[in-house]
């Protein structure tokens, strides 16, 4: 059976478990809140198993927690072709961050079901544990460990803002699962993830090509100064880390706007000490996020970055301290791999276009291990990591037939 323009999966069932998911977690404005080792994550990895598992596929989870539901190939030592994305979010996340990568997957295999198409290579869909990286910092944890960036100890004692331990809080919602973590061969993979940025909306197409994926940078920032009184300090005597902060935070938006328009950089997560109001701050620590396209813009921000805040501090009596949170060279995703998508967008007549992808995902670090790529779809106003998040069933359609056809060419149909 040859691939067709007509083999499409059924957009109205993949709505419907977006829906059904998105009940797990939800937040206060109609988006999601299932962080990562949360009651409510397992309750999805739960769902999500029940769905496998109906659709006649078989789980496996490793040490990381991260699942993997098979469907079988015709050829049981060929190595099998792996989808998938992940279902944690962010705190104040949407319905489809991740989730559409995940349930995209979970569709095409039902689709195969409907039309009874087999295929030579086994199909893998995958729920990588800890992707956002909010809660248990870096990004992309599981798939890290998977590609032998992080090791799985240093994972596990990462801790949240209480002091738990990722390790710990995986043991007690019950998925540390048996496998090795990095121990599975891949054919290949393929994330399906939406855009989470203006530009394929703004073009009008209906999908992404996904070429390049930017680096990132994360520097967790440590400023102390000296707690006191906000009435009766006079202003010259003052060390103030909240100050120093402020003149961080716009050294940091400075340097990415001078390295325009590809480069980008914010500060997203700030803790303030003791965060009274009549209290000088003595301490902030803070996270500043540097992303480029280009390694060495991506190097020169975080050297301009380090020089520029010893500067501030040293002006103001500050002490300042730097550490290396996470991160990832600029990638170049599969030239094979990439061209199934395109050919995939064009054997279905969905208008597309290359793209860089300016979020992190798990294909990410799963490209240094097997040849990957990655299919976006649009979201409205580009707004994602917000609960606000929202896109079409047809484009949650276009890119679901995407994958099922850029899968369909790698795995190989079977007659
Ligand atoms: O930070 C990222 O780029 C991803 O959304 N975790
Ligand atoms: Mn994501
Ligand atoms: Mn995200």
């Amino acid at each position: 059976m040859a691939l067709e323009g007509n083999m499409r999966i059924n957009g109205q069932r993949l709505w419907d478990t977006l829906m059904e998911m998105a009940k797990i977690g939800p937040g206060v404005r109609g988006g999601n809140n299932r962080q990562t080792m949360t009651d409510e994550d397992s309750e999805g990895r739960h769902l999500f198993q029940k769905w496998c598992e109906a659709a006649g596929m078989t789980m496996g989870v490793d040490e990381m927690g991260t699942m993997f539901a098979t469907r079988a190939g015709t050829d049981p030592d060929a190595l099998p072709v792996y989808v998938g994305s992940h279902l944690d979010t962010q705190p104040t996340g949407g319905k489809y961050d991740g989730v559409l990568g995940v349930l995209g997957g979970l569709e095409l295999i039902r689709t195969l079901n409907d039309l009874d198409i087999k295929t030579k290579h086994p199909i893998v869909v995958t729920n990588w544990t800890n992707e956002e990286g909010t809660r248990f910092p870096p990004a992309m944890m599981a798939s890290g460990v998977f590609a032998g960036k992080f090791t799985q100890d240093w994972a596990y004692n990462q801790t949240d803002a209480d002091g738990v331990k990722m390790g710990d809080e995986l043991e007690r919602i019950g998925w540390k699962g048996d496998e090795k973590v990095g121990a599975r061969k891949m054919h290949a993979m393929f994330e399906l993830h939406i855009e989470q940025g203006p530009i394929l909306e703004v073009e009008n197409k209906d999908v992404g090509v996904v070429t390049h994926g930017q680096g990132l940078n994360w520097l967790q920032v440590t400023v102390t100064g000296q707690e006191s009184h906000t009435g009766s300090t006079p202003m010259p005597m003052r060390k103030n880390a909240g100050l120093g902060m402020a003149k961080i935070t716009v050294l940091a938006d400075e340097i990415a706007l001078s390295n325009a328009p590809d480069a980008v950089g914010a500060v997203g997560h700030c803790d303030v000490y003791p965060n009274s109001r009549n209290i000088i701050p003595g301490k902030v620590v803070f996270t500043v996020d540097f992303r480029s396209p280009s390694l060495d813009v991506q190097k020169d921000m975080e050297a301009k970055f380090r020089e520029g805040a010893q500067k501030i501090c040293d002006a103001d009596g500050l002490g300042l301290e730097i550490e290396f949170v996470g991160g990832f060279d600029p990638i170049t995703f599969d030239e094979g791999c990439v061209t199934a998508v395109r050919n995939a967008a064009e054997r279905l007549g969905y208008s597309h276009m290359n793209i860089v992808s300016g979020a992190g995902h798990d294909a990410c670090w799963i490209n240094a291990v097997a040849p990957t790529a990655m299919i976006m779809t649009p979201c409205v106003d580009g707004l994602s990591h917000n609960e606000d998040e929202d896109i079409s069933m047809e484009w949650a359609t276009a890119g679901t037939d995407v994958l099922l056809h850029a899968v369909l060419e790698t795995a190989e149909i079977v007659e």
